[in-house]
């Protein structure tokens, strides 16, 4: 099949049609969603992580004020069905098996609270001051319990149990890999290298808090969400589960959000009690959350404790990989967290080619706020292990940490690769894109004005992180996930094209990288076709945007839609001059027959649109749908190279140089890749030198607002800004992916994924000529002031 590539067709940097709305200020957010005589809802919330409570409303109630206030037992009274605890329309994952429904969130708290900010009561006013004022009459007796604040804490022997009707606090516990063969293969190792506890636990931080506006129509039973979610189709089947209110009758609208991350993937008790309310009430309601608020509840990613080591031959092979990883999931699970465990074991041997990997799992419950998925989810965290330790391992055997890795990297004529937790690479060429960031950095230069520099006291460090990213959740390989790639295509008499996906956008610049692939399809001018998604009434079917999925399954249905018209508009032009189909061809925007015969696409969609044109056997119209699902997920992968200096005197951290290369295929939009990218790099700056959540031992929650660093780490949240973020380059190679028709991958979580190993390896570099132990992040300028004072760390 040619495709033309006109203005503004894939692979050019074209500029975001979305920004033009957002750098102006004409925006629209959840709570810019006007709804007249909507009421406000806010949630009373546990200040205690663990304790038995009782609630006297009475006050609250009498307020002329407020319209209704609810405890689980008035929601267990009320009409309105009560709220089946949370799930996941996924099936179990392999190594990982589903929680026990004990575990499973629940909506409200019945008279234990498990943690700080669970919601414990439900206030409904007729204005926002209203209903906060009334929290304020509500009396809770707490009765409190001792709070389990760690997983090593979960799992002790005399461990306080979080959940009746289960024996111990134990979520999920798998293995995966090849025990026997590993062990065995440590044993034949000329050098190990171990790394333990890591990562801490992150706060996502999209741009604006929550919020959730649903109103019912009594008339007709519907209920229309406006929402804070990433996943708006899978936002309305799992709220029209809980809420017992059939799936037609449930929509979901996203407006402009700044960004997900991850955290915006599932619903929340919130969400689920807003249309609880609006159910119950018949009226609008409406609820936001104070950025406290948000920070309370949003969930978590990372933090996670464990073991991770390595296994390195003679010859600089890498024979082995082992990890027991506990994973700290917060109170209450959706099922999603799951899946954390299992994407995290499939990526364990990153780019090389390791003959033995073993990875035992526990999930957790503890007196804390959800955990689920975070930009690169488990991605980020065994990459950076892995990069860690492979760093370590190589200078124990006196090697250049690039060279272990060049001597281990899946080779080119390996693809497709079955790495040894089963997981299946679709294309690569680790080398030739490790070595164009080893150029780009000036690799060799680096290290010798590194050793140069010792000699005046300065400290430079050089970090490498190669990465791969497991992209594209389809029903595929080892998932057995509904969530196609869908895309609608439909063409309007003019030739104008809508595209319909079944993604989300909130940041990923959708509306334009997406328009870009309806333009060089049918070679139309890019501004003769618009992008419609985030909206269940407008796009009838698909779920979301997370795991970096859309270009390569969404973008992918949308390109056999469109070439599902193209086949139909050449059927139409050979009945036009009444000569076999096979003679069409489609080429530069224009159908042309075999005798010079040519019609334009603007010309077919006007006859596909006329009775009389469109031959018998044709529907009229040209409109196609399409559910895509790649054969295997598609693989993104990189190295990033970061070079930093470590002063002697203030600990401050400097950067001097960082390459990120990335190659996820063919690039819809380079500017949109490179953006992606340097903003994954951002969240992964804060997550290796900023940002941590932090709870009192009595399990109150510490960072439960934003922060300037300048204050200290502890007592807030500390997110990186634009000054903290050194000038990045960015550099690409494209090794298509054979499974999707334009060889794109997904990508969008690269950057957050390299950035902690990059950054990490090189202060463990800088700090090698003094005597430290391995730093767990966040590494601020104090420990590495104590590291270089003390020739010891932390
Ligand atoms: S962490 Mo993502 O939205 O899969």
């Amino acid at each position: 099949m040619t495709t033309v590539n006109p203005d503004g067709g894939i692979g050019e940097s074209v500029s975001r049609n979305e920004d033009r709305r957002v750098l102006t200020g004409n925006s629209t957010g959840t709570d810019d969603f006007a709804v007249p005589n909507a009421l406000h809802v806010q949630f009373l919330r546990s200040e205690k992580a663990h304790a038995r409570f009782s609630i006297d409303a009475s006050a609250a109630r009498a307020r002329s004020d407020v319209v209704a206030v609810y405890t689980a037992a008035d929601i267990e009274a009320s009409e309105t069905p009560t709220p089946e605890p949370f799930s996941l329309y996924a099936a179990p994952m392999k190594g990982v098996p589903y929680p026990d429904d004990a575990y499973l969130q629940r909506s409200i708290a019945t008279d234990r609270a498990r943690y700080h900010g669970e919601i414990i009561g439900v206030v409904v006013g007729t204005d926002q001051r209203a209903a906060r004022d009334a929290l304020d009459d509500i009396d809770v007796t707490y009765d409190t319990l001792e709070p389990v604040m760690t997983a090593e804490a979960a799992l002790a022997d005399d461990a306080p149990v979080l959940h009746d009707d289960v024996a111990d606090n134990i979520v999920f516990e798998g293995a995966s890999g090849d025990e026997a063969q590993t062990q065995a293969n440590f044993e034949t190792a000329a050098y190990t290298a171990e790394l333990e506890k890591e990562p801490q636990r992150v706060s996502p931080c999209p741009l604006e808090p929550r919020a959730a506006v649903a109103v019912h129509d009594p008339s007709m039973d519907t209920l229309e969400f406006v929402a804070t979610t990433q996943i708006p189709h899978g936002y309305r089947r799992l709220l029209s589960q809980m809420l017992h209110h059939p799936e037609h009758k449930v929509d979901v609208t996203v407006p402009d959000m700044g960004g997900g991350f991850g955290a915006r993937q599932h619903p929340y008790p919130a969400d689920v009690l807003v249309g609880w309310c609006a159910l119950d009430l018949s009226e609008p309601v409406r609820w936001r959350a104070s950025r406290t608020e948000n920070q309370l509840v949003e969930n978590d990613g990372r933090g996670y404790e464990g073991t991770w080591e390595i296994a390195l031959g003679e010859a600089g092979d890498i024979l082995a990989l082992r990890a027991d990883i506990r994973y700290d999931l917060g109170a209450w699970v959706a099922r999603g967290a799951c899946g954390l465990a299992q994407s995290g074991n499939s990526v364990l041997p990153g780019q090389y080619d390791v003959p033995a990997v073993y990875s035992h799992v526990t999930g957790v419950v503890t007196n804390k706020a959800r955990v689920d998925a975070y930009r690169g989810v488990t991605g980020t965290e065994m990459i950076m292990m892995l990069e860690r330790l492979v760093t370590r391992v190589a200078k124990q055997a006196g090697l250049d940490p690039a060279e272990v890795r060049r001597r281990n990297f899946v080779d080119p004529d390996q693809f497709p690769y079955e790495n040894a937790t089963g997981a299946v690479y679709d294309s690569g060429d680790y080398a030739r894109n490790f070595e164009m960031g080893l150029e780009a950095v000036d690799y060799e230069a680096v290290q010798a004005r590194k050793e140069a520099l010792r000699d005046e006291n300065r400290y430079l460090g050089v970090g490498l992180c190669s990465y791969i990213e497991g992209a594209a959740l389809g029903p595929c390989g080892e998932l057995d996930v509904p969530t196609w790639g869908y895309g609608r295509v439909q063409v309007h008499p003019g030739g104008e094209v809508t595209v319909y996906s079944g993604g989300a956008n909130h940041g990923q610049g959708h509306e334009t990288s997406l328009a870009q692939i309806a333009t060089t399809e049918f070679g139309v001018p890019f501004d003769d076709v618009s992008v419609v998604e985030n909206s269940t009434k407008e796009v009838s079917d698909g779920v979301g945007t997370f795991a970096s999925r859309t270009a390569a399954l969404c973008g992918s249905a949308i390109t056999e839609s469109c070439r599902k018209i193209i086949e139909k508009g050449r059927q139409i032009a050979a009945d036009e001059w009444d000569v076999p189909v096979d003679t069409v061809a489609f080429d530069d925007g224009a159908f042309h027959g075999a005798s010079e015969q040519s019609l334009s696409f603007q010309e077919i969609a006007a006859q596909a649109h006329m009775g009389a044109a469109v031959p018998d056997e044709l529907e009229p119209g040209l409109e196609e749908q399409t559910y895509f699902d790649p054969e295997t997920r598609t693989w993104s992968f990189g190295t990033h190279v970061a070079v930093v200096e470590l002063d002697p005197d203030t600990g401050a951290i400097e950067f001097h140089d960082y390459v990120a290369t990335e190659d996820c295929g063919v690039q819809l939009n380079p500017d949109i890749v490179e953006g992606q990218v340097v903003g994954g790099i951002a969240q992964g700056i804060g997550q290796t030198l900023y940002e941590d959540v932090e709870y009192d031992s009595d399990g109150t929650l510490l960072s439960d607002a934003l922060r300037d660093e300048t204050l200290g780490s502890s007592g807030g949240y500390t997110l990186p800004k634009a000054e903290h973020i050194p000038e990045i380059t960015v550099e690409s190679t494209e090794t298509p992916s054979p499974h999707t028709p334009h060889g794109a991958k997904g990508m969008g979580e690269s950057g957050a994924i390299a950035a902690p190993g990059a950054i990490m390896n090189a202060i463990a570099d800088a700090l090698e000529p003094f005597d430290t132990e391995p730093m767990t992040p966040p590494v601020t300028p104090e420990m590495v002031w104590r590291a270089m004072a003390e020739g010891g760390s932390e």
